[in-house]
């Protein structure tokens, strides 16, 4: 992924390295020599502009590149329709560049004297420098998609991802913390999970991915918000998947046990190729007590 430098930043940078530029000493003729820097520096700001546009165009992944669960996370963060059409918009701006500088750089070699293309480099410049200057939003949203993209869990397919799934608020990520090396943020709150991270462990020389998900509500996929939709998205396209459901049955989470059960059950029947590998868990156990002189086993009560 490139590093996309700010609009202001970028332009000013390519400005000062055209400043720079010095007639070339080959030449014998003063005269000479001062018309072809002027050309020089037209090509000069053109490539300032235009290489690194070119590089973002190249560096930022194809959709048809991605992995589908990239894809789908893809699309569920900046959506992936509005990042092609500004990846395709930022070739449309180089080439435009390249077509303006390339014409005002030759346009500046042909002139008969320093002062005709002193006038046509000026004009150049201008024509250039104004281009850029009205992508700014386009510069800013390529940022912000280099920044959105770069938090992406990196997921490699090949490993078996161990997936934390259930209600929110009942632990999940508190699991993650303490099974893996992810460290996600743990808060008596719902959705204090926003995003995929994918965590590690390793289990006699072998490497397991683990990632916490954002809590699902028992509700349709109509209501369901972006962070539900980045859960459903890691079931629905990660591969090699092991699912521990994690519940907390104390009622202390915010969602009913019944709720929790109808979760459960919907993914389940959602993506039935997953009760082969399906692990329950059960959380907050230690908020549980049993009062064994209370009709022993199986009686219980909630424990503070
Ligand atoms: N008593 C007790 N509290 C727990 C246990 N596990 C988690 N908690 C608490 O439950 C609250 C929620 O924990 P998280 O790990 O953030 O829950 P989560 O499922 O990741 O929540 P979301 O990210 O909002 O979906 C926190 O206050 C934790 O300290 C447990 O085994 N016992
Ligand atoms: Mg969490």
């Amino acid at each position: 992924m490139p590093q996309v430098a700010p609009h202001g930043e970028h332009l000013g940078s390519a400005l000062r390295r055209v400043n720079r530029v010095t007639p070339p000493k080959t030449v014998k003729s003063k005269h000479k020599r001062e018309i072809s820097a002027c050309a020089m520096k037209l090509d000069a700001l053109t490539k300032e502009l235009a290489v690194p546009l070119g590089k973002y165009v190249k560096g930022f992944p194809a959709v048809d590149r991605l992995h589908p669960f990239e894809a789908a996370l893809l699309h569920l963060t900046v959506g992936a329709d509005k990042y092609e059409a500004l990846l395709s918009r930022v070739n449309g701006v180089r080439k435009k560049i390249l077509d303006a500088g390339k014409a005002n750089a030759s346009r500046a070699s042909k002139c008969k004297s320093p002062k005709e293309a002193g006038l046509v480099l000026e004009e150049g410049l201008g024509v250039l420098e104004n281009i850029y200057k009205k992508e700014e939003t386009t510069m800013d949203k390529l940022l912000y998609f280099a920044q959105q993209l770069r938090r992406l869990p990196f997921v490699d397919p090949k490993l078996e991802t161990f997936v934390l799934a259930g209600a929110p608020n009942v632990g999940k990520s508190s699991l993650v913390v303490s099974l893996s090396s992810g460290q996600p943020e743990v808060c008596n709150y719902p959705f204090t999970t926003k995003t995929i991270k994918m965590g590690h462990f390793d289990v006699a020389g072998e490497r397991y991915q683990v990632t916490d998900t954002p809590g699902l509500l028992s509700r349709s996929d109509e209501e369901r918000n972006e962070m539900e939709g980045l859960t459903m998205a890691a079931l629905e396209h990660l591969d090699n998947l092991v699912v521990l459901f994690v519940m907390d049955l104390t009622g202390e989470c915010g969602t009913t046990v019944k709720d929790q059960l109808d979760i459960r059950r919907e993914i389940m029947t959602r993506f039935p190729e997953m009760k082969a590998k399906w692990v329950d868990i059960f959380t907050k156990a230690d908020m549980f007590s049993i009062k064994e002189d209370e009709g022993g086993a199986g009686s219980t009560e909630w424990g503070g």
